[in-house]
């Protein structure tokens, strides 16, 4: 819908005192959401008509079930939440070193036989990076400068290299991974853009689909609409749970049918980290046949902003509790048998699941309309107004697969959070680039390189291109008997 023209134009000038359409206020009433027109008296013809547009653009029914759902669930005490049984978990420690082998040759194989897409959720608003830009365009400040979006395009293509490799392919660009990233009307222009501008990084602009996923009105503490300005309802993204429906009414579920696709990586943008198209964890995936899975770390600490994942009473399903919504003695209560935390197994927003279960959540989910109540400043015709976003959550999900198993990854290798702005104590670009400078430091001395520098603080250090090497595979040939000097990127 396009905006009413700027104030002060003639048609901005105050409308007459018609009121409202009857049949409109009388929908609104039902709902009581009718505040919603509070202001008609003070607007133009032309805001007028935008306002009445926005309105029928909502499905007044849906959203009114949803607040009275998510409200009313808030008050209810927390379901009796178990840890996770350990033979749910896949330890590090307990894997030999023919596992690792086995499951990284099969994750290859699936891959290049185009049976593993990549999916993005990269729809939330970078408010707490302090960045008006998607956060995947973010840089952290690595000697490369690259963007977060570039580090996960290079591990593509680094995968698909290693997939041609190993399975003797004829070229590289015989393995195709097809990357889907799901945007919000708030990020999904400047995405695009942002792709294009960089000529997708090297990948093939086939291989990248871009899709939105929905937004919701805010609403006050007791349910009613928040107004953004006198015509237009205050609206977030609905979580990066709301991938599910977005992939149903995008009809991406079927692309993907229709590429073969049996299986789907999906991560989280705000990871320097993250190992995209993972071919270890889509071999231990494969491995265990189970319906969806989730790479976890130990928990660092109990505050830690990370989901815990638990047991839905004895025996009964894996879900995740949220970091803000995980009760703080649960959150510190230590098992007294192994003196660690009793909730230990963090979310770190890596998943995998089959596209069987994504069709099945895809149809299923909406009659559960449970959203998460996040309580955040909302701009609105106040100014600000402390009132609530509606979210779902992605981990919403797993309680719906018949088998889930989770992954346990070192923190070191794999999660580096890029959430908080420069100059915060814990996820800044800051602490994010330390963790890639140690983890790289670690792979270049391991291949037989040498240093002039020792590990960093934030400050500088060496780098390692994801397209030389993916998880510190093939460097010797580049760095036996070199020395580096930082800042520097090792490239090939
Ligand atoms: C997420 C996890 C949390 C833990 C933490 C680790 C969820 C709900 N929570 O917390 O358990 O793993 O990360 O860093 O996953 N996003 C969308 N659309 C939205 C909202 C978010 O695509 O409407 C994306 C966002 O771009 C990011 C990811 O979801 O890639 C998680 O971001 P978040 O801010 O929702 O969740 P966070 O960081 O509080």
């Amino acid at each position: 819908m396009r905006e009413p023209s700027s104030v002060g134009t003639e048609s901005n000038t105050v409308a007459s005192s018609s009121p409202p359409p009857r049949a409109l206020l009388e929908r609104l009433k039902d709902y009581g959401q009718e505040d919603v027109l509070a202001l008609w008296d003070e607007i133009s013809h032309e805001e007028r008509d935008f306002l009445v547009k926005e309105i029928e653009s909502l499905d007044l029914s849906r959203i009114d079930r949803i607040i009275r759902c998510s409200l009313r669930s808030q008050a209810l005490p927390a379901a009796a939440i178990e840890p996770v049984p350990e033979s749910n978990v896949s330890k590090v420690e307990e894997r030999s070193q023919e596992q690792r082998e086995k499951w990284w040759k099969m994750g290859l194989k699936a891959i290049s036989d185009g049976k593993l897409a990549v999916l993005l959720l990269s729809g939330g608003q970078g408010t707490r990076l302090g960045s008006s830009d998607p956060k995947g365009c973010f840089n952290i400040g690595l000697p490369s400068g690259k963007s977060l979006f570039q580090l996960q395009a290079e591990k593509i293509l680094c995968v698909q290299r290693l997939a041609a490799q190993a399975t003797n392919e004829s070229s590289a660009s015989s393995v195709q991974i097809h990357w889907y990233i799901m945007t919000s009307p708030f990020t999904d222009e400047a995405t695009r853009k942002f792709f294009e501008s960089h000529k997708f990084f090297g990948l093939e602009a086939e291989q990248v689909t871009f899709f939105q996923q929905g937004t919701i009105p805010c609403v006050s503490k007791d349910g009613r609409i928040i107004l953004e300005t006198p015509y237009r309802v205050a609206k977030a993204p609905d979580g990066n749970g709301g991938v599910y429906s977005a992939l149903k009414s995008t009809k991406l579920l079927e692309d993907m049918a229709s590429k073969g696709i049996k299986y789907i990586d999906c991560y989280g943008v705000d990871n320097a980290l993250v190992r995209v198209a993972d071919p270890s964890f889509l071999g231990y995936f494969i491995d265990k046949g189970v319906a969806a899975a989730a790479k976890v770390v130990r928990k660092a600490y109990p505050q830690e902003k990370v989901g815990v994942f638990v047991q839905r009473g004895k025996g009964g399903p894996l879900t995740v509790v949220e970091y803000s919504e995980l009760d703080s003695s649960l959150a510190s209560a230590v098992n007294q048998a192994t003196g660690r935390l009793r909730f230990c197994w963090s979310n770190v927003c890596l998943h995998m699941f089959t596209l069987d279960f994504l069709n099945q959540v895809a149809n299923g989910l909406e009659k559960d309309s449970i959203y998460h109540l996040a309580e955040k400043k909302i701009p609105s015709i106040h100014g600000y107004t402390m009132g609530l976003k509606l979210e779902q959550f992605i981990f919403d999900a797993f309680p719906y697969a018949p088998t889930t198993a989770l992954f346990e990854v070192l923190r070191e290798e794999e999660f580096a959070p890029v959430k908080n702005a420069i100059g915060s104590n814990y996820d800044t670009p800051d602490t994010a680039k330390m963790l890639v400078f140690r983890l790289h430091t670690r792979w270049v001395v391991a291949a037989g390189g040498f240093l002039t520098h020792s590990v960093p603080l934030y400050a500088t250090g060496v780098e390692v291109s994801p397209l030389c090497s993916y998880a510190g595979e093939n460097l010797e040939p580049i760095c036996r008997g070199r020395t580096f000097h930082a800042p520097c990127e090792i490239t090939f």
